[in-house]
This record gives C-alpha cells, sequence and structure tokens, in this order.
C-alpha cells in the first residue's frame, strides 16, 4: 500500500503534479491542510482516495478540522498543528498523540518536514510541497508504504 502525504500547497500544485508523476499509482493521498480550496483539483490529479483536514489559512472550509483514520494497523491523527503550536515545538502534539493513544501523528503548518520515529509513537510533518521554509528550501513530501508484513516504512522525498 502506497500512500503520499503532502501539506500547505496554497494553491501551487506544479510541485504536487511532479510527485504523483513520480511516486506512479497511488492508494492513498493525505493533504494535512492549506490546500486553500483546492482540495477537488488534488483528488483529481492525485487518482486515488483523498484524506484532508483544513489549516489555518483555509477559512470559509467545511473540511473537517481533525480526523482519526486506519491505514493498515495504524492509527493515525491528521491534523494541521496550529492547534498544537508546533511552531514552537512538537511538545503539545506529542502529549495529544499520546493521550489519545494514536500510532502516528501526521501534521503540516510549519512548513518543515519532521520524521521523528520513536519507540510508541511517530511524528510526521511532510513539510511544504510549494513553500519550504526548512534549510535549503527545497519542496518536500513524505511516503509511507506498508508491506506484506504490515509494516510501514516512511521516506522523505525532496523535488529538486
Ligand atoms: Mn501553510
Amino acid at each position: 500500500m502506497k500512500v503520499m502525504i503532502v501539506s500547505d500547497s496554497h494553491r501551487q500544485h506544479g510541485n504536487l503534479e511532479k510527485a504523483i508523476e513520480r511516486e506512479g499509482r497511488l492508494d492513498l493521498m493525505i493533504h494535512l491542510g492549506d490546500a486553500e480550496g483546492s482540495e477537488f483539483y488534488i483528488e483529481q490529479i492525485a487518482g486515488c482516495p483523498l484524506e484532508i483536514i483544513s489549516g489555518n489559512n483555509d477559512f470559509f472550509s467545511d473540511l473537517a478540522r481533525e480526523k482519526e483514520i486506519s491505514i493498515g494497523r495504524y492509527k493515525v491523527l491528521l491534523t494541521h498543528g496550529h492547534y498544537y503550536n508546533v511552531s514552537l515545538g512538537p511538545e503539545n502534539i506529542l502529549e495529544e498523540g499520546r493521550s489519545r493513544g494514536v500510532d502516528i501523528v501526521m501534521f503540516g503548518h510549519t512548513h518543515k518536514p519532521v520524521l521523528d520515529i520513536k519507540e510508541d509513537i511517530v511524528l510526521l510533518n511532510p513539510g511544504s510541497i510549494s513553500y519550504p521554509r526548512q534549510e535549503g528550501k527545497k519542496p518536500t513530501y513524505m511516503m509511507m508504504e506498508i508491506g506484506e508484513d504490515g509494516n510501514a516504512t516512511f521516506t522523505l522525498r525532496t523535488i529538486e
């Protein structure tokens, strides 16, 4: 099972189109907010189901603010992250994920990728596919693949 995780596209889809073309057939696309009304377009180009939540720039959106979904045997919290002050650090979102008992917390908002695989929980931020802010400022997204043993592997991917 192949899952693409993106965030903070802010109505710029060139890099997202490149990423989709590069990865080939997907089983699921996850968007962690700030699509700014482009969710139908994104679902169309993904060619697979889309799980999406609203971000702090989705003012008029009727998307859910957060979701808990299952991917394989993993329980996953999808949240943009601004409710947990992720710009200041991961402490609050980590606590929220642990209190909900999820296996993976996926968030965005900072436009900086994070992949922190702890013993009890995974913190994952794919960065921004459109407006990266980490050092080097390359657009990023994350791939999650579930193998035949049911285990997930995560890969941070960069667009040059
Ligand atoms: Mn954003």
